[in-house]
């Protein structure tokens, strides 16, 4: 049985702010709390700085109900969840600032009893570390109890929600919840069982650390399976699209889908952390992270080929996205391939079409040989057809207006 009523979810990006809508939903007064003051503006207002089925609605019903604020300032509340983001250093290991921060803003507030989760995709041993940070702070508080001091209770509990279906899977999917101690984790799962209903596994802070970076390392050692094939096909003149859907006719083989590398702020990333705690044994998780990142540059080789025979060519690049149907450009294959091809294009024009921005991303901004474009417009203008994002727009594109352009479509929607 859940006892907690006040809630403070530290970080209010595509998890925090997800998180903080549905527990507000479900009747718990929670404050999202970001350093980012137009992040915290826009929520204060009920709305999402960002684009994700559904969730407008949860957070506009949950301010409105006030049930959900924001503030720039860590409150005092009976359970904080740490949802900040955990990017990795030029070494591949991971940089836990943001927790370390998200610490120092929660320690003062501590009285003895609280909840304290970590929910950022963490390497393992990092909720000891949040655990034992917190008690450096905090001195007169204790993780169990010992010589009598009030207890702080720190626990694990690893988001595993897909972009674009978040709203969804925050309620289906199964948790799993590691606690430093049993009673750190049994007070997360009771808090969980608010929104959840899906299974909620428990088990210890490590494991529980370790289970997340797996499962999106499985997924990225699989679409590196994926990513080679696609590259000796081509060399063996095989439809890789066409091959993968015979062998996948066998009922023990189900090989995912190729595509012009992987992108996004997980499945890019969170293997890294396994490599980082055992470098000389996790090597096909190294090897399938390394064939997934060599993915876009045999892109632009590609897609270089392709024009190397016209003079000043034209490329319409649909797509920038990390994936189909978001506007999620992080850690996007798709954007370090136009950013390469604007480096190596000698005379021609980028013509990007990205339906889900309004304008390009930083890094692409400054070149004066890439500009965003409509679909259609970009296709007639255009000597080559690059597609490297499978939105629903572009499966459904009139294929008339792609006739006698050359293709080079690294997601297979045109197969
Ligand atoms: N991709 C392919 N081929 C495929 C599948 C994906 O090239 O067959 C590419 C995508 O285009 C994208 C990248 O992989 O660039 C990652 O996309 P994704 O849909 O596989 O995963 P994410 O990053 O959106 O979300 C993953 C999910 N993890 C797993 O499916 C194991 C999600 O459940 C996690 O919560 C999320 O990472 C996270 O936050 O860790």
């Amino acid at each position: 049985m859940n006892t907690i009523e006040s809630v403070a979810v530290i970080g209010l990006g595509y998890i925090g702010l997800p998180t903080a809508a549905i527990l507000a939903g479900n009747g718990i007064n929670v404050t999202g709390v970001d350093v980012n003051s137009d992040t915290v503006d826009s929520v204060r207002r009920g709305e999402v700085p960002f684009v994700e089925p559904d969730l407008a609605s949860y957070v506009a019903g949950a301010v409105s109900q006030h049930k959900l604020s924001a503030s720039t300032e860590t409150p005092s509340a009976q359970a904080y969840i740490v949802a900040v983001p955990t990017p990795f250093n030029a070494d591949h290991t991971a940089d836990v600032t943001y927790i370390k921060a998200a610490a120092r803003g929660i320690a003062p507030q501590l009285v003895g009893g609280e909840l304290i989760i970590l929910e950022s995709t963490s390497p393992p041993g990092t909720t000891q570390l949040l655990g034992d940070y917190l008690v450096s702070l905090r001195p007169d508080l204790s993780l169990d109890g010992v010589e009598g001091k009030p207890s702080i209770h720190v626990a694990h509990c690893p988001e595993r929600v897909l972009p674009g279906r978040i709203m969804i899977e925050l309620v289906t999917n199964d948790r799993i919840v590691g606690g430093l101690t049993p009673e750190a984790a049994q007070l997360a799962k009771a808090l969980y069982t608010v929104f959840c209903q899906g299974e909620i596994l428990v088990t210890d802070a490590a494991t529980a650390e370790m289970a997340k970076l797996v499962e999106n390392s499985y997924r990225d050692v699989n679409i590196a399976f994926a990513n080679e094939l696609s590259v000796i096909s081509d060399k063996l003149g095989i439809n890789v699209w066409e091959l993968i859907k015979l062998a996948n006719h066998h009922p023990r083989v189900n090989i995912l889908q190729p595509g012009p590398g992987v992108g996004g702020h997980c499945i890019a990333v969170d293997p890294w952390f396994i490599v980082a705690a055992a470098p000389d044994e996790a090597r096909l998780i190294r090897q399938a992270r390394e064939t997934n990142d060599s993915k876009p540059d045999w892109v632009v080789k590609k897609a270089l080929e392709s024009v190397g025979h016209i003079l000043s060519p034209k490329i319409a690049v649909l797509g920038l996205a990390f994936k189909a149907n978001i506007d999620d450009l992080r850690e996007s294959p798709a954007v370090a391939i136009v950013e390469r091809l604007s480096a190596k294009l000698d005379g021609g024009d980028l013509l990007v079409v990205e339906p889900h921005v309004d304008q390009l991303p930083r890094q692409l901004a400054g070149a004066a040989n890439v500009s965003l474009h409509a679909l259609e417009p970009a296709i007639a203008m255009a000597d080559m057809v690059l597609l490297l994002v499978d939105h629903d727009d572009f499966k459904e594109l009139n294929r008339e207006l792609l006739a006698g352009k050359p293709l080079l479509d690294t997601r297979g929607i045109w197969e």
